[in-house]
């Protein structure tokens, strides 16, 4: 299935590479407003050519965008496209995704140069033949190397949760080896980042090099990199890079520290070690060559003169004054997690019943859960229509009665409509506990006032960016703006658990929090098991240093009623 999108996204892309082949202008200008049209009209394209609508009755579509829009519907494919793709070298391709590099500037680089690889053009740029060219200022081709640098770290980057079964997997794997003490995860992984460049496993035991032959035997080991007397690299079946390091016991805390990094956050303890005489390593905290500390990370911050810091926190974003200034926050935590305000049924796009999920919600000793299908503008989700929600509501209250133990709340994730109008009318708002505003169309422009407007009347706003981590960029808006004025109207923004969408993404919550603003953890979920989610939004929530009284859904419930009362 397509969406608006991703078909208008093909259109795009397709004028971007007719663009870098020199292609006359106006061919190039038709399918740059052929994406616009398509991503822009609340019609769904994929629905019109199911129901063979005649797409040439819409405005501004003709009747060769016609055909390609209906090929891209029943194939997934784009002929035109694919040809420009075989035909255009695919370094070329990737540098479109580098800030500061449109079509025009590729073009201009390769006519120039011939270069047709990201490595090509680092080289260039680095030896200042990229600097020769019209346009080409210092600014950009910093900006350009920089991105060669993101790019090639971002082709490999996974989900974090993505990651965690196989890492936990490791983890007990290499637990169960005779003589292995301690087996910890470091790096991003133990700092929770939505993403994950690779794992840094470090272990304590009494025989490394046996451990080592253990660890390269680990069934999902498709490829071992090296495998040396302290430290071995393998390759998983899914790509995943794993490094194995060994570990002294005296140098635990301090290995630990510095490779669970942030590389930012040690430089800067680094720093601060220096103005105090001291040297800190991956062995230890030493004064001259006295080792004063090294066995566990406390000892290590203490003997800087700092306080413990959750890794989660070790980003280099204000952590280590607040630890001096005694105002490192106390970060969320999952038990602390009494309910969830946004969950889908079998009345619009879920796949269990409101009873099946109540019931998970009681096994995972919830207080209160809010029931929230789509509402029906969203009919690619089956959008509830009026009528639909009322039956819903009507069975929420006999299911009720079943399970008093659990407070059900009437909810609904209503569409916010291009003017910011909400797709319910007040007389049905009236009916729900919870009102939860989303965009789910027309992504593009400034989306501040359509926001702003929508504010008047939900309690919650779900995923506010609407971003899909490596597929989708969140939309514009005046984001300082939208949180003021969520703070004035007691707005809530969610923290969607989702994994690819982990949306508030950390330094917006952070941002979100010291103007004042409150937040739900919402899974999101659309089957029981999903419900469980939720700990990857209190990961992402830990990020962006929220606390229990930031967290609305770590409050009892009139507390919250209070909160959201309008
Ligand atoms: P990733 O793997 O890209 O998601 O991110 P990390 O943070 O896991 O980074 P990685 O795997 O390159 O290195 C693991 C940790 O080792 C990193 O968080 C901090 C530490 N580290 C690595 N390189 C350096 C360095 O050059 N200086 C310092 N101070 N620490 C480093
Ligand atoms: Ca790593
Ligand atoms: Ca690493």
């Amino acid at each position: 299935m397509m969406t608006n999108q991703e078909i208008a996204k093909i259109f795009s892309r397709t004028a971007d590479l007719l663009e870098i082949k020199g292609e006359n202008p106006f061919k190039v200008r038709a399918y740059r407003n052929a994406a616009r049209i398509i991503e822009n009209s609340s019609k769904d394209f994929n629905k019109l050519v199911n129901e063979g609508f005649d797409l040439t009755r819409l405005p501004g579509i003709g009747k060769d965008l016609s055909d390609y829009i209906k090929e891209i519907v029943k194939t997934g494919k784009f002929h035109k496209l694919e040809e420009l793709e075989k035909e255009i070298p695919s370094g070329l391709v990737d540098m479109l995704s580098i800030e500061g590099l449109g079509p025009k500037r590729v073009k201009q680089i390769y006519d120039a140069f011939g270069v047709t690889s990201l490595e090509e053009l680092k080289k260039y740029a680095e030896n200042g033949k990229l600097a020769t060219l019209p346009g080409f200022g210092p600014k950009l081709i910093e900006k350009i190397l920089k991105g060669v640098k993101q790019l090639k770290k971002a082709g490999i980057r996974f989900l974090w949760a993505e990651v965690e079964e196989i890492a936990e997997e490791l983890r007990e794997y290499l637990l169960k080896f005779e003589g292995v003490e301690i087996v910890e995860i470091a790096g991003s992984y133990r700092r929770k980042k939505e993403t994950v460049g690779d794992l840094d496993i470090l272990v304590v035991a009494k025989d490394y090099p046996k451990v080592s032959e253990y660890f390269i035997k680990f069934p999902k080991v498709k490829e071992v990199h090296s495998a040396g007397l302290t430290r071995s690299t393998v390759f998983l079946e899914n790509g995943l890079q794993v490094d194995l390091r060994a570990v002294a016991h005296e140098s635990y805390g301090a290995a630990l520290h510095y490779f669970t990094g942030s590389k930012a956050h040690n430089i800067e303890i680094r720093k601060i070690a220096i103005e105090k005489g001291l040297k800190v390593n991956e062995y230890g905290v030493y004064q001259g060559d006295k080792r004063i500390a090294g066995a566990t990370e406390e000892e290590v911050y203490k003997a800087v003169g700092l306080c413990y810091m959750e890794p989660e926190l070790r980003e280099n974003r204000g952590e280590i004054e607040a630890c001096l200034e005694n105002k490192l926050p106390e970060i969320i935590k999952k038990e602390e997690i009494l309910g969830d305000f946004h969950m889908h049924t079998v009345y619009s796009d879920g796949n269990n019943t409101i009873e099946e999920m109540v019931k998970k919600a009681i096994e995972l000793g919830y207080k209160y859960l809010a029931v929230t299908d789509h509402s029906k503008r969203l009919k690619v989700a089956n959008g509830m229509d009026e009528e639909k929600l009322l039956k819903q509501l009507n069975e929420i209250d006999e299911i009720q009665k079943k399970y008093p133990e659990i407070k059900i709340l009437k909810g609904a994730e209503i569409d916010i409509l291009e003017d910011g109008s909400l797709d319910f009318g007040d007389e049905i708002l009236q009916n729900l506990d919870i009102v939860i505003g989303a965009i789910h169309y027309k992504f593009t422009g400034d989306q501040t006032e359509r926001i702003l407007k929508a504010f008047d009347k939900i309690h919650i706003f779900a995923h506010p960016l609407n971003r899909i981590i490596h597929k989708r960029e969140g939309i514009n808006a005046n984001w300082e703006e939208v949180f003021k004025k969520a703070k004035e109207n007691r707005v809530v923004l969610e923290i969607n658990s989702q994994p690819d969408r982990l949306d508030l993404p950390d330094t917006y919550i952070k941002r979100a929090k010291e103007i004042g603003c409150k937040f739900a953890i919402n899974s999101d979920a659309h089957n029981t098991k999903m419900l469980e989610f939720i700990k990857y939004g209190v990961n992402q929530a830990r990020r962006g240093w929220a606390e229990r009284e930031d967290i609305i859904n770590s409050w009892d419930l009139k507390k919250i009623m209070d909160y959201l009362k309008r």
